[in-house]
């Protein structure tokens, strides 16, 4: 397997003056996963500085375009994926003051972890920042998030009563689900039958970079209320490699610029190190009834027929049995290992091995080699990007502040 991972620079002096447990912490992420993430994030910057990074014209041009946008509409959202909420941070609005007009949007919450979440929200909260978590897909969670906009549009118009129309921006990076959330918000909105089938819809993509121009859905009548959705914009240099790997991980910057198989590895370092795996320690007691249960139904023909009509074929790793057994992979390659986590070869053993034994619940083929390694690392991506295989948040509040 193509492990190269990166030689760090000496610690041991930032070390010396910090905490034990601190350094403890540090040391199980620093020394494995982080070292995962400065091998990608290195890739995606010698990507970038070759010019086969994200910024191309068309982001300059809307970049340009945004930025007239800025100052002409009533409220501006900053859509920022809830997984990476200061990493997401939008550029164009880096040193624009804490307003009433922003609110960050911390979006697809549903894949964060939810404490820490809720200790980020009290972060921007200490910034003076007004922040939001969404998940764009959750009908209720939408129309809660409808009513604070409508809130907040109130709180603008307190001292203007004309009946003008309300112009919301929506900025971002590539793929925190600014189209997404548009969508949502305009399906649910208080507005006729009628202007909703007016609309085009904005479209919607699991690869970055598929919103090309500014276009508007009306999200609210009395007053009317237009959200403006907007390409997604990353600045045309990123120093922080470790940032580089984590857009990568989330999505905003195209998988094919580093690989699957380096962003699957860096996924499981992740994994490994924190502790979602144990919840899944109660699986041990049903994957042997279920597989009792699915061994005797494979043989029955109403099985099959179910599985067509619910068009799911036997490999489709997406299936709630699928993904019980691979967590019940991870979790008992995780707890019958005999290395130190913490030990950067170690934890890359231990990849190895969670590697070959996924060959079997996610049915790639059972020899060896690149062909079976990639698929395995395209389903894991995918059941990690959807939520499947825990809730991670990558980013850490900065301590000082709470
Ligand atoms: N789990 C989850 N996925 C989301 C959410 N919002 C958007 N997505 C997915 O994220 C991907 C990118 O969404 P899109 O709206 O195209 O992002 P944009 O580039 O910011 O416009 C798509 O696969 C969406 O289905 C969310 O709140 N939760
Ligand atoms: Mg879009």
């Amino acid at each position: 397997m193509g492990f190269v991972l990166l030689s760090g620079p000496n610690y041991s002096s930032w070390a010396g003056s910090c905490p034990p447990e601190e350094i403890d912490k540090w040391m199980a992420t620093a020394t494995g996963a982080s070292k995962l993430a400065r091998q990608i994030g290195a890739a995606v910057k010698q990507a970038a500085s070759k010019g086969i990074g994200w910024y191309g014209p068309h982001m300059a041009a809307a970049s340009r375009a945004i930025s007239e946008r800025i100052p002409m509409v009533d409220l501006l959202l900053e859509v920022r994926d809830a997984r990476i909420p200061l990493t997401s941070e939008y550029d164009l609005l880096r040193n624009y003051p804490s307003s009433a007009r922003r609110v960050i949007v911390l979006n697809k919450m549903d894949l964060a972890n939810r404490s820490q979440l809720k200790e980020w929200m009290k972060y921007f909260e200490q910034q003076n920042c007004i922040s939001y978590g969404v998940n764009s897909h959750n009908k209720d969670n939408v129309k809660e998030f409808l009513n604070f906009l409508q809130a907040r549009v109130r709180d603008l118009k307190k001292n203007n009563h004309s009946n003008d129309t309300i112009t919301v921006l929506l900025l971002g990076i590539p793929n925190v689900g600014k189209s997404a959330l548009a969508n949502s918000m305009h399906q649910i909105g208080r507005i006729s039958a009628a202007e909703k089938g007016k609309l085009r819809h904005a479209t919607v993509s699991p690869h970055p970079g598929e919103t090309k121009n500014i276009s508007s859905l009306k999200i609210a009548s009395h007053p009317s209320i237009y959200v403006l959705d907007t390409p997604g914009i990353l600045p045309p240099e990123i120093h922080d490699v470790e940032a580089c790997s984590k857009l990568a991980l989330t999505g905003a910057i195209r998988d094919s610029l580093i690989g699957e198989m380096e962003l699957a590895q860096y996924f499981l370092a992740i994994l490994n190190l924190s502790d979602q795996y144990k919840k899944w320690a109660k699986l041990a007691t049903v994957s042997s009834e279920v597989s009792f249960i699915e061994h005797k139904e494979e043989h029955s023909s109403s099985s099959v027929l179910e599985m067509k009509q619910k068009r799911q074929f036997p490999t489709d790793h997406t299936q709630d049995s699928i993904v019980r057994d691979v967590r019940w992979t991870l979790f008992e390659t995780i707890s019958c290992f005999d290395g130190h986590l913490e030990r950067e070869e170690d934890l890359e053993r231990l990849i190895e091995a969670q590697f070959t034994s996924l060959r079997t619940p996610l049915h790639a083929p059972l020899e060896l080699g690149q062909d079976a390694e990639s698929k395995i690392a395209a389903k894991l991506l995918n059941l990690y990007r959807t939520g499947r295989l825990g809730h991670y948040t990558l980013d850490s509040v900065p301590t000082n502040t709470l």
